[in-house]
């Protein structure tokens, strides 16, 4: 057999071998033995007791019992998909591993993505940090980047993740809350652990609920070292950018996801697979050289810290596109097994503390979840590079070793498998000396500079949803001297956040700052300026009744559709609606089984008769209204701007003369030319967030 890593896809290749299929089979034991009846048991006499006999029967109970497999211990909640890495840009000067250097390389990955904190069974839209985890099956042997959608960490050493991870899941007494870091032992932990602050910021903002995996940064977090052909290193962050732009939803709106559709963010990325709207990130680097180490005002091996891309740009050099969902989620998405320690030939790591706890902690994990060290044979983690090693034995062993010798070194296997050939892996030579010694670097002491950094860099919207989320957050602890102590750390990221948080937690307000703010900002912290220029996957609904004008329908839909959005028609009922020309309008969902959160945009199309309809349809107002709360684009046509009045969009006179019409609100006579380029580009926008003080009940 050709060797599988010159394959077009050389992983899907090795997959299909395992892929099993029912079509045309009959069904067996496990030792294939054909069964005659599996609804009921071998039993004495028809209302008889049954009889051990039944092997089918206690074989097919005892694989159910055993089914289940311990859930992470975090990342617990996840979606995987397959892709492809290509390179752009050669890293040759840095590094010597191949999917790095040789641009006509295609490298298959698998990556997941996940929450943190909750269980499997929990709602994707949680407040919470999304894992971005990267298999490269290169040739070279697996290259594993365990990275998250935020660029530093809580924590600086590794010894503190057991106390962080128990303070943010679930209290011990009752299991309470679930996926949420809203209550008191997590902020206890936070204001007793100030280097918290920075990750805090991320967390309280709108990164902590991205509207699609395909719409979120990826961040390796530490600072890896590349090293090349002569042995020299090179500092390194890793970077994912996605090219839809980064995107967030509404905190209200996550809420009422986590009930409408829990599987919000895996529904989206598994239907935008399924429907070719691939999600694509592009892959960048930041660079360091060694002799610049200590020329950042910050330690580089301080994962609480960010290099300000200002300072070192992202440098773009690949791109990795999914376009392959698993087909069993169990098999695939469960037993994927990363390791921050998989690294190939030209890739090694620092000494950041929490990064050296991590090298210890996956593949013992990997040990109890997936019952044994065999867990690489597993198909989803088994290499496209040849595996070739002495190890022998163990629970689950799939592989067969006829050779006679089983150590190295040996002269019965002719001394194979050979060891330090060209291309092997050898460690970067890093000079160390120090005593022993239990001890945080002095260099790792400052807590609040980057986080004055992150909130500097956010827009005034981006700003309030951070003070909105403190409050919250805050507001669900029960002990006062919590609120207090983190209100006492705000004051030295920023006085005015402070004052803000600590007026809506009870908390008295700080009366001067206690750390004056160094007004430095880096902009490109900050999502207004990630945008992305495209409706690629984004959910349109249309709601209609019968009367509809169905000419409008057809025109704006095809633009939309034309230009990538997905549209959705949705009337009370499935079906058809009768348009008001005589012709039917085709239904894709009742309204009652969706909600407008569950969309980027809303359009009503024209017809009296069918704005009436929606008009008395408390479900059609309510969808209109609260599709305008969450600072989406609401877009009508002719007698659909009625449905808009009706729900208090436009048309709304307040005592101070102003309106709560504003940007994001497209209406238009007729279905010109023009209105559905000006529905595109207020869906492009995602959200126009300025409108969120709009005094619309929904
Ligand atoms: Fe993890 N982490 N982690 N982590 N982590 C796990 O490994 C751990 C950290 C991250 O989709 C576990 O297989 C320690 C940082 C992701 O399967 C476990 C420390 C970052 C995933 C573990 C950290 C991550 C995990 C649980 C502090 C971002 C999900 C199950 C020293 C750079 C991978 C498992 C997947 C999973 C330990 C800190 C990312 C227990 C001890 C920092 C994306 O081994």
């Amino acid at each position: 057999m050709a060797d599988p890593a010159d394959r077009a896809d050389p992983k899907q290749e090795q997959m299909d071998r395992r892929r099993v299929s029912p079509e045309g089979t009959e069904l067996t034991t496990d030792q294939g033995i054909r069964v005659d009846d599996t609804d009921n048991t071998l039993s004495a006499g028809e209302r008889g007791p049954s009889l051990i006999d039944d092997f089918h029967m206690r074989e097919k109970i005892t694989h159910f019992d055993h089914e289940r497999i311990p859930e992470r211990v975090v990342h617990a909640r996840g979606a995987g998909a397959y892709g492809q890495f290509t390179l752009h840009e050669s890293l040759a000067e840095y590094t010597t591993a191949e999917f790095l250097t040789d641009t006509s390389l295609t490298t298959p990955v698998f990556v997941r993505f996940s929450t943190v904190a909750g269980s499997r069974g929990s709602a994707d839209t949680v407040r919470d940090v999304r894992g971005f985890a990267t298999k490269f099956y290169t040739r070279q042997g697996n290259f594993d980047l365990v990275g998250n959608n935020m660029p530093v960490f809580f924590i600086q050493d590794g010894i503190k993740f057991p106390d962080f991870v128990h303070a943010v899941k679930p209290e011990p007494p009752n299991e309470i809350p679930q996926a949420s870091s809203a209550h008191d032992t997590l902020w206890d932990f936070v204001q007793l652990q100030p280097e918290t602050m920075h990750m805090m910021m991320w967390l309280m903002s709108d990164r902590a609920l991205p509207r699609s995996f395909a719409m979120m940064q990826g961040f390796g977090v530490h600072t890896f070292r590349l090293v090349n052909a002569q042995g020299r290193g090179t500092f390194v962050k890793f970077h994912w950018k996605p090219k839809l732009g980064t995107h967030s939803l509404a905190w209200d709106e996550t809420q009422k996801i986590a009930g409408k559709d829990p599987d919000f963010n895996r529904r989206d990325l598994w239907d935008r697979i399924e429907d070719g709207d691939f999600p694509e990130y592009e892959f960048g680097v930041q660079l360091v050289p060694e002799e610049d180490e200590h020329r950042f005002g910050f330690d580089l091996l301080d994962a609480t810290k960010i290099i300000p891309e200002e300072e070192v740009p992202v440098r773009p050099v690949g791109t990795m596109v999914l376009n392959r969902n698993p087909r069993n989620f169990f098999a695939e998405t469960e037993q994927v097994a990363f390791h921050i320690a998989n690294v190939v030939p030209g890739i090694d790591f620092t000494n950041d503390p929490l990064l050296q706890a991590r090298l210890f902690s996956y593949l013992d994990t990997q040990l109890i979840r997936l019952g044994g060290p065999n867990f690489p044979q597993i198909p989803v983690n088994r290499p496209i590079a040849p595996v070739r090693n002495h190890h022998r034995d163990g629970y689950h062993q799939m592989d067969l070793h006829p050779a006679q010798a089983a150590y190295h070194k040996n002269s019965l296997s002719g001394g194979c498998p050979a060891v330090g050939g060209a291309g092997s892996f050898s460690h970067y030579q890093e000079r160390v000396d120090g005593n022993k010694i239990r001890k945080r670097s002095e260099s790792f002491a400052d807590h609040y500079s980057q986080a004055t950094l992150f909130w500097n860099s956010m827009t005034d919207w981006e700003k309030e949803h951070i003070v909105g989320a403190f409050r919250f957050e805050l507001g669900k602890c029960e002990h006062m001297h919590i609120r207090e102590g983190v209100v006492g750390h705000l004051d030295h990221v920023d006085h005015d956040l402070a004052v803000r948080v600590a007026e809506g937690v009870g908390v008295t307000p700080p009366g001067t700052a206690a750390t004056a703010n160094h007004g430095r900002s880096s902009p490109a912290l900050s999502q207004a300026n990630a945008p992305g220029d495209s409706v690629q996957g984004r959910k349109i609904a249309f709601l209609v009744a019968d009367g509809v004008d169905s000419g409008a329908v057809t025109a704006v839909g095809d633009a939309l559709t034309e230009a990538g959005a997905v549209c959705e028609v949705l009337a009370a009922g499935d079906g058809h609606v009768q348009a008001a020309n005589g012709g039917q309008v085709e239904v894709t969902r009742a309204m009652p089984t969706v909600a407008s959160v569950l969309y980027d945009a809303v359009f009503v199309p024209g017809g009296e008769e069918s704005v009436r309809t929606l008009a008395q349809d408390g479900d059609a107002v309510h969808f209109v209204a609260e599709a305008f709360v969450h600072c989406k684009a609401v877009a009508a046509l002719d007698a659909g701007i009625g449905l808009l009045e009706r729900a208090g969009i436009t048309g709304v006179e307040f005592a101070d003369g102003n309106t709560v019409s504003d940007s994001g609100v497209v209406t238009g006579e007729g279905p010109t030319a023009e209105f559905p380029a000006e529905l595109i580009a207020a869906v492009k926008a995602h959200r126009h967030w300025t409108r969120a003080k709009a005094h619309v009940p929904a």
